[in-house]
């Protein structure tokens, strides 16, 4: 070797002695490990107890009926998952203005806490809250006459709501309106009925306005019937307006904080993260995103496992300590396999 390149290349700058094997690569990779902990799994509850109904937009997730869901959750459990986000989705109850069946004795989602909590008692239930699948209109708040947002009748009964699921079962409520004081309102409500200290309050803290979540509004049949959500969802280039929401959601007395979608906001994630290191910070890899990757794994565009776990140490590193993903189930498995090994 010259005189000259054992001058040049001084003694830090060679990274090749620090990762020339896979115990060198995994002790620069720690920060990006995913266990059992840091999955959160969505799953849409029906009426219809002993129903599946595949999603063709999403492959590889169904709607469940109760029955199904103890079947399909009980191996799942086994292999350490810890908590779901759940989702109804109903056909035969009637959706109106004020979506009266989010709550009503016979929602999906009221009918199955219990249950889920007798099956499944480690397992921790948070509920997203939001008025879009029960609602005629298919809006996550409660409409004006002109068609606006009315704010106050919506965060109030967003609280209702929230208050119904408490009751029901749930660990956590998630909001995913969107509505300015809804986690101030919900807050308010679980102290009013002595629930403060047993149920939780996730917000969707930093949620865009995204183009991701087509797939999801097939599966929970929750598309607005017209106009869209950019009146309340965040707008995809807003940094600033991210920032302000998640100061708001924690003087209101969120317990956890969210960024959805993911992909595309990992700037938001890390800003986050970095004002709020106290708070367990959560993504939310939404069917956009779950239905982009799956497509281009199918298309031999990449290997899914390895692109996919890639993906979501990237999630981990950049901040997130809980991945909402409808990949958890594959995960839990590689993750087993890989203990096995
Ligand atoms: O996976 C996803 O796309 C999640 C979509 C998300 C569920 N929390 C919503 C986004 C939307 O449809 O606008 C539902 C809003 N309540």
């Amino acid at each position: 070797m010259s005189e000259a390149y054992k001058k040049m290349v001084q003694k830090k700058h060679i990274l090749h002695s620090s990762i020339f094997n896979q115990t060198m690569r995994d002790w620069h990779s720690l920060k990006t490990e995913i266990t059992p902990k840091n999955l959160m799994y969505p799953v849409f509850i029906i009426e219809a107890e002993n129903e599946l109904q595949e999603i063709p937009s999403m492959p590889g997730v169904a709607r469940y009926g109760i029955n199904k869901l103890k079947e399909y959750l009980t191996p799942l459990v086994q292999k350490g998952l810890t908590s779901v986000l759940v989702f109804g989705v109903i056909s035969s109850l009637s959706k109106d203005e004020s979506a009266t069946n989010a709550d009503s004795p016979n929602n999906p989602v009221v009918q199955a806490l219990p249950l889920l909590r007798k099956w499944f008692p480690n397992l921790t239930i948070a509920c997203d809250v939001c008025l879009c699948p029960y609602s005629s209109h298919g809006h996550c708040g409660i409409l004006t006459d002109k068609g606006h947002i009315d704010n106050a009748r919506s965060i109030k009964r967003i609280a209702e709501i929230s208050l119904a699921y408490a009751k029901a079962g749930a660990h956590i409520i998630a909001p995913s309106d969107m509505m300015d004081g809804r986690i101030g309102a919900i807050k308010s409500i679980l102290i009013e009925n002595d629930l403060q200290n047993t149920v939780s309050v996730l917000s969707y803290t930093c949620k865009f306005a995204s183009s991701f979540y087509g797939p999801f509004r097939d599966a929970a049949k929750s598309a607005p019937a017209s106009g869209d959500r950019k009146c309340y969802q965040l707008p995809p280039g807003g940094a600033g307006v991210a920032l302000r929401a998640a100061e708001r959601d924690v003087e209101e007395g969120a317990d956890f904080l969210m960024v959805k979608p993911i992909m595309a906001y990992m700037d938001i994630l890390k800003q986050v993260k970095d004002k709020y290191p106290e708070y367990p910070m959560f993504v939310y890899q939404v069917s956009g995103e779950y239905s982009m990757i799956y497509g281009a794994a199918q298309k031999g565009v990449f290997d899914l496992k390895t692109a996919l776990m890639e993906i979501l140490g990237s999630y981990r590193r950049a901040g997130a300590d809980v991945i909402i993903t409808y990949y958890t189930p594959l995960v839990l498995d590689w993750i087993a396999l890989k203990h096995k090994l």
